[in-house]
């Protein structure tokens, strides 16, 4: 990691989805531990404390185009934005907590001032590639990565005042085993990277962040993790709003971070979507916060 300091960001959203309690993941993610685990590698940590949130619409308020509560995400999505890159200006490693994955939507959109040709590793078990007029739910939690590749609705797609974010190219999307009909069609038509579970069963984790690395090597100035913990399956990580069987282990999950730390490309994280109201005694923050050190260098011997 080429940043002794590491700046951590709680961004306590849950209006990305209609589930409770993912609100509540970045204080059980320091609740497990992470200042102090990453204290241990000897890096430096800011906690920058938690970005304002708004209020959830009112259930029976028909939401605005299939976007639910798009006015309180959007703007938590500016003020996540300005910190981020407040953030890299310092020089430190921003690290971002959540809350629900509609929060990549202002991480990439701080990070993306910052790097021309950012490359993004999408690990999950979706694609988060809906807009409002394929989304099945209207949550925008499934529609981070297509707001930043600059599809859907100006709201979401212009924060911080630009578009794209990011490039259909420098995307690499690890663990996809739920896929909707629009966002395999976008896959197809952008020509994105997915390592399905059929690739990750077929070669092996290992092999799959060999590739990674090596295809985001040179084209990127940067490269962001955007770690949803319902990448890993749920017998690992079962405190997540959208579960999905058939999901990365916990050890492949710890391989694929070390093989990023060992790569040194690695130059911002967001751990998300955990939920510890759905949790078991903390073990998905605990996951989160143990993959945390793998990433940053954590070493047995
Ligand atoms: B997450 C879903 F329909 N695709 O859009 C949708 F299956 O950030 C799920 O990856 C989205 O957890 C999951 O609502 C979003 C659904
Ligand atoms: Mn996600
Ligand atoms: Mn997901
Ligand atoms: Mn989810």
């Amino acid at each position: 990691m080429a940043a002794e300091k590491i700046n951590i960001i709680g961004v306590p959203m849950d209006l990305g989805q209609t589930r409770r309690g993912v609100d509540m993941g970045p204080s059980a993610i320091r609740y497990a531990g992470v200042v102090e685990r990453l204290e241990n590698l000897h890096f430096t940590i800011e906690d920058s404390g938690d970005i304002k949130i708004g209020k959830r619409e009112k259930e029976l308020e028909e939401p605005l185009y299939n976007l639910k509560n798009l006015k309180a995400v959007s703007e938590a999505s500016e003020l996540l934005a300005s910190k981020v890159d407040e953030v890299i200006k310092t020089g430190a490693f921003p690290l971002v907590l959540g809350g629900d994955h509609s929060i990549a939507i202002g991480t990439l959109a701080g990070l993306a001032k910052n790097y021309k040709n950012l490359g993004v590793i999408w690990y999950d078990a979706h694609g988060d590639l809906n807009t409002a007029d394929t989304s099945p739910s209207g949550n925008i939690h499934g529609m981070p990565l297509a707001a930043s590749l600059g599809i859907g609705d100006e709201s979401l797609t212009g924060i911080a005042g630009f578009s794209p974010k990011i490039k259909p190219e420098h995307v690499v999307i690890i663990g996809a085993r739920s896929l909707d009909e629009g966002e395999r069609e976008l896959i197809k038509e952008k020509g994105i990277r997915v390592y399905t579970m059929h690739e990750v069963d077929r070669l092996g984790m290992a092999r799959i962040m060999e590739e990674t690395i090596e295809y985001l090597k040179d084209r990127t100035d940067g490269v962001h993790l955007s770690l949803d913990l319902d990448g890993l399956d749920p017998h690992d990580a079962p405190g997540v709003g959208t579960p999905v069987i058939g999901g990365i282990s916990y050890r492949e999950s710890h391989l694929a971070m070390e093989m990023l730390a060992e790569s040194e490309m690695i130059t911002s994280a967001e751990f998300v979507e955990v939920n510890p109201i759905l949790d078991e005694r903390n073990k998905t923050a605990s996951v989160a916060v143990a993959l945390m050190g793998s990433l940053f260098g954590e070493k047995l011997l």
